[in-house]
């Protein structure tokens, strides 16, 4: 896959998403967004892909946020239809059939701290820095920003983050629950991989299915997130893979997942 403005490379079933405008800090241009909604799309049907890793290329950012400069140049005649078009690409993360990684380095604001969150784990190096900066530029977290923060690690200190637009250091993104794993620096790579590799063995029917659950207590009301759970296990228990996972346990030998 050949995009502008990032990188998908595989190797084995981890598919890496390298978000490559060092020279930017990676900020998210139009042109990122539309690249991460088609890679994302191909990803999202290869049966051989069962893990992505998201990160950012260069050694001083994960992603610095949206493009400040495109946006200061644009006359924006229709900042609705731009927010909406962000938000999608966020979704399609959280909804992607495979476990998402957010491997963090360096700088993680604005749209690229909401881009980690979008991720199902989300592990930092313990220099990483992380904020929501946009009050300074005279607008707030859009594109989800202020609904993902406030689910994900409540309202108090969603609210905080948001008005103060103070930088934090992973240690306190980490006590937030903004991020899931802390490592130090030097051990990100190996880390990330030891985890990629971990839910690549797991039943890929079991894991997306885990993935809607998840999303439907996100965005549904209790009763209707409930019922979808249901659903969704259901889905899961009549898999080729529940029975292979169940009779490995029995055999007690390591099951053969084959996602069917
Ligand atoms: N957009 C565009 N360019 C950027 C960005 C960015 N977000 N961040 C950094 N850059 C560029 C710099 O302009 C600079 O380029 P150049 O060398 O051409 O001047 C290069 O990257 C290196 O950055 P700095 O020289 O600034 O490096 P410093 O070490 O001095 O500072 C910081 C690093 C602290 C990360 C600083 O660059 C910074 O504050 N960046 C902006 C962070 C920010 O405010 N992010 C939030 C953006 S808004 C957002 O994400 C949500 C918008 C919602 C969109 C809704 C649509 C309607």
């Amino acid at each position: 896959m050949q995009f502008e403005t990032i990188l998908i490379g595989s190797e084995g079933p981890v598919a890496t998403i390298t978000m490559n405008r060092p020279e930017a800090l990676n900020a998210l241009s139009a042109q990122v967004f539309q690249d991460l909604a088609d890679g994302l799309r191909e990803l999202a049907t290869d049966r051989t892909i069962r893990v992505v890793v998201i990160r950012g290329a260069g050694d001083r950012a994960f992603v610095a946020g949206a493009d400040i400069k495109e946006m200061a140049d644009r006359d924006e005649t229709t900042p609705e239809e731009r927010n909406w078009t962000g938000m999608r690409v966020y979704d399609q993360i959280r909804h992607l059939p495979q476990p998402v990684i957010a491997s963090v380095h360096g700088y993680a604001l604005g749209g690229g701290m909401l881009l980690a969150m979008a991720c199902d784990i989300r592990i930092a190096a313990d220099t990483a820095t992380f904020g929501y900066p946009e009050i300074k530029l005279g607008i707030f977290p859009g594109t989800g920003g202020t609904v993902l923060i406030d689910r994900l690690i409540g309202p108090g200190t969603a609210r905080a983050i948001c008005l103060t637009g103070e930088h934090f250091p992973a240690e306190r993104a980490y006590q937030l629950g903004i991020v899931t794993h802390l490592v130090p620096a030097a051990e990100l790579g190996a880390e990330t991989a030891r985890l990629a590799e971990l839910m690549a063995g797991y039943s890929p029917v079991a894991v997306r299915e885990l993935k809607n659950a998840l999303n439907a207590s996100m965005e549904m009301d209790f009763e209707a997130a409930r019922a979808a759970e249901v659903a969704a296990h259901a889905r899961c228990f009549v898999s080729n893979d529940r029975i292979e996972g169940m009779r490995a346990f029995v055999e007690k030998r390591s099951a053969n997942f084959t996602g069917d």
